[in-house]
């Protein structure tokens, strides 16, 4: 460690994080990971403070205000998008954050930790081009405040579990919360963005973590593990309750998957409709996993839209993305969603390994009968490291084994691209719900 450290033994110390996020792209997520573990900080005994750039007009002067005014020792950036996952026309997003992280390296020569889900996908690669000096992979409640521990101290920090070392690689095996009501819950007043009214976002609100699935394109794993770990449905609505207390009323389940276990969503659907809680909220479907009994219980909570992410509507490619259900089954989550009154927004990635021009319009077909309120379709699928699709991608020649795939590259069946995009055009031209 050759960066300053000013805290003594066992001393508090006052810990700056930021937000780097200031991507409006379809919603304003608040920065609810942050939030989680500036709570775990400033429970551990430090002093801690929140800087969300995406409610700040220039971010350069609020992070110059805040390192000036608070003077931090230890500086926690999080990092959630990496690009807009888009083939067309790539946002590379990273950019942006390697400005904010010059800046703060004006003003100060601390420590600056990364962390967040876009970090932990690429904890290396993103480390390097950020030139931060660590970062932690995965959630951070616990290993942060323990990587705090050891530098406040001067031990070594080989052996923080998910710490990564700018140069010198991963410094402990990962861990990961296996009681999640063991960690606190966010708190709301550390919102920077707060008109409850407003219909741009929803208070993310988070169950569960982790996902089993394995689809063949999927991040999930690398930022939350495959093993799905809940909180008990007392606390997930003492965190609701809490921000209705402070006048919020519009929510967003950000689990990957609302509807499984399918008796622990119906529990939640049970508790928030007992509490009379008067709020809407917005969540993510896995297909297949419902009955008519979750589909009340939703409708009673006011759940008022679901993504349907199915991908495809062709037998053949769901069984290549590793989907576990089938046509017959999205079909019927979606007829069953309808007759609940529960909006729906249906999810297409076309062009991945085996696509052809039949199972292309195959899915397109087969979406446009479902006659969802929403469909987004997307052409071309970003390949994120250690999955499957990644090793399709080396196998076909597309990208080398050596590629950490920092700078986003795309699989795309050779020669369907142009088809494609005229087709999908052709698809959208008379379906105004269509987006892509
Ligand atoms: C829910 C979700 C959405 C919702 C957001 C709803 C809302 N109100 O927030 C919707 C659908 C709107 C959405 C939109 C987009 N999303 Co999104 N989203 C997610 C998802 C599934 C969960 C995010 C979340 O809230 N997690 C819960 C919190 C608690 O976890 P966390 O933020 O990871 O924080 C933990 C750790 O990361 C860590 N941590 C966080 N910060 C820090 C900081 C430090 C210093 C440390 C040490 C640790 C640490 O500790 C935290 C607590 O354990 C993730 C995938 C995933 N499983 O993470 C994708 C994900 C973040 N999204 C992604 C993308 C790309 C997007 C879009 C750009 C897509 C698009 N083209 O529209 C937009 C961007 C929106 C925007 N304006 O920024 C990518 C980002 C990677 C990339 N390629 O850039 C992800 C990772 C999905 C993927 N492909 O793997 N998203
Ligand atoms: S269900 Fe969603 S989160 Fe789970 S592996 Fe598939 S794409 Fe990823």
């Amino acid at each position: 460690m050759n960066k300053e450290i000013k805290a003594g033994k066992g001393k508090a110390m006052k810990v700056l994080f930021i937000s780097a996020n200031t991507e409006h792209m379809n919603i304003l997520p608040l920065p609810l990971g942050l939030n989680c573990v500036a709570v775990a900080t400033r429970n551990a005994g430090h002093d801690v403070r929140l800087l969300d750039l995406m409610a700040e007009k220039d971010s350069n002067m609020a992070i110059t205000d805040a390192i000036e005014s608070f003077r931090p020792e230890v500086i926690g950036v999080s990092v959630r998008n990496i690009d807009d996952q888009s083939m067309d026309q790539p946002i590379f997003l990273l950019d942006k954050v390697k400005k904010i992280i010059n800046h703060c390296r004006t003003l100060s020569n601390v420590p600056i930790i990364l962390g967040g889900a876009g970090y932990s996908i690429f904890p290396e690669s993103a480390l390097e081009y950020l030139e931060a000096d660590m970062g932690i992979q995965g959630e951070g409640e616990v290993a942060f405040p323990a990587l705090l521990y050891r530098m406040q101290r001067g031990i070594d920090l080989w052996g923080t579990p998910g710490l990564y070392l700018r140069g010198r690689g991963l410094q402990g095996e990962r861990q990961f919360a296996k009681i999640l009501d063991e960690l606190l819950l966010p708190d709301e007043k550390m919102w920077s963005i707060s008109s409850p009214g407003s219909d741009d976002f929803g208070i993310p609100i988070q169950t569960r973590r982790g996902c089993p699935m394995n689809c063949n394109y999927c991040s999930t794993a690398d930022i939350e593990g495959r093993t799905i770990r809940k909180r008990s449905p007392e606390l997930v609505i003492e965190n609701i309750v809490r921000h209705v207390d402070a006048g919020y009323k519009r929510f967003y389940f950000v689990d990957n998957v609302f509807n499984m276990p399918l008796s622990y969503a119906k529990d939640l659907c049970r508790k928030i409709i007992d509490r009379k809680l008067g709020i809407s909220w917005r969540c993510i479907f896995y297909p297949g996993i419902v009955d008519t009994e979750l589909v009340n219980l939703l409708a009673m909570a006011d759940c008022r839209e679901i993504s349907l992410g199915f991908e495809s509507g062709c037998e053949q490619i769901l069984k290549i993305m590793n989907k576990k259900f089938h046509l017959d089954s999205i079909r019927c989550t979606s007829e069953m969603l309808r007759t609940g009154g529960i909006k729906q927004m249906g999810f297409l990635m076309l062009g991945g390994p085996g696509e052809t021009k039949e199972s292309a319009e195959q899915s397109l077909a087969f979406a446009d009968s479902l006659d969802l309120d929403a469909m987004k379709i997307t052409i071309g699928i970003r390949i994120y490291p250690n999955t499957a699709l990644s090793k399709t991608a080396v196998t076909e020649g597309l990208i080398s084994s050596e590629d950490n795939l920092l700078f986003p590259i795309f699989y795309i069946v050779p020669k369907l691209e142009g088809w494609l995009r005229e087709t999908v055009k052709t698809w959208m031209e008379g379906r105004p719900n269509w987006t892509n």
